[in-house]
């Protein structure tokens, strides 16, 4: 199913359509566009207060995306395991609160996709420089499951990998561009999903990275 005057076999998804992905994964094309100039700003602030870092994950790997956090919780990892925090380990300070542009986007977006009175209390940001990479995983550290995640994409395109409820499933590859918007939620809540290693290239918002914005209920 597709919105605006759009339909899935258009040639163009020009900014504005909204194209279900597969049940309850909405997604917004270029929904986040008109925002750039205020998200930059935003993303500025929040990462001098919380810079961008590799976090180690349980296992002792070091992740090849930097992350940074804003709102009243932040996600985290380190050899102890996943876990939501309101401090940012690194500085001992609460996480920069949220800016009202990521809310504003993220609340619009899931009202668009049905999901009414989203209330986001944690923002992660994720930076893919070239060849980083997110393998398969499930989001399960919130504590509300019925609360959607929204995702906006910034900068330098990238695949992204959807896949089915089962980390052996098959995954599906789909291009997110600088602008997009998705919002996951009921049925794809818990699909397992990761980004294929990113390509070089430079785009004119982020330079030689990918932003990716994930807008959750933590708590
Ligand atoms: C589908 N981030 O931070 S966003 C993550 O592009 C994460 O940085 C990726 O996966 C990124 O956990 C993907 C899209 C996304 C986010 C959460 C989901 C897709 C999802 C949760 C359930 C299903
Ligand atoms: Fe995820």
């Amino acid at each position: 199913m597709t919105g605006s005057a759009g339909h899935t076999k258009d040639l163009f998804a020009p900014a504005g359509h909204w194209e279900e992905l597969a049940a309850g994964a909405m997604i917004l094309r270029g929904f986040a566009r008109d925002h750039e100039t205020e998200m930059a700003a935003a993303i500025e602030q929040v990462t001098a207060a919380a810079p961008f870092r590799h976090m180690q994950t349980p296992g002792g790997h070091r992740m090849s995306a930097a992350m940074s956090n804003c709102g009243e919780f932040g996600w985290t990892t380190d050899r102890r395991g996943y876990r939501y925090t309101r401090e940012d380990p690194e500085t001992g300070h609460p996480w920069p609160a949220m800016p009202d542009v990521f809310r504003n986007i993220a609340v619009t977006a899931a009202e668009a996709a049905s999901f009414p009175g989203f209330d986001p209390d944690a923002c992660l940001i994720n930076r893919y420089q070239p060849g980083a990479r997110m393998g398969l995983h499930q989001d399960r550290n919130e504590r509300d499951f019925d609360a959607p995640i929204v995702s906006v994409s910034l900068g330098l395109p990238a695949t992204f990998l959807f896949g089915g409820e089962r980390r052996a499933d098959r995954s599906l590859r789909l291009p997110l561009e600088h602008g997009d918007v998705v919002v996951w939620g009921a049925a794809a809540r818990l699909r397992y999903h990761g980004i294929a290693p990113l390509r070089s290239g430079s785009h004119p918002f982020a330079g030689e990275a990918r932003l990716n914005l994930t807008l959750r209920r933590a708590q």
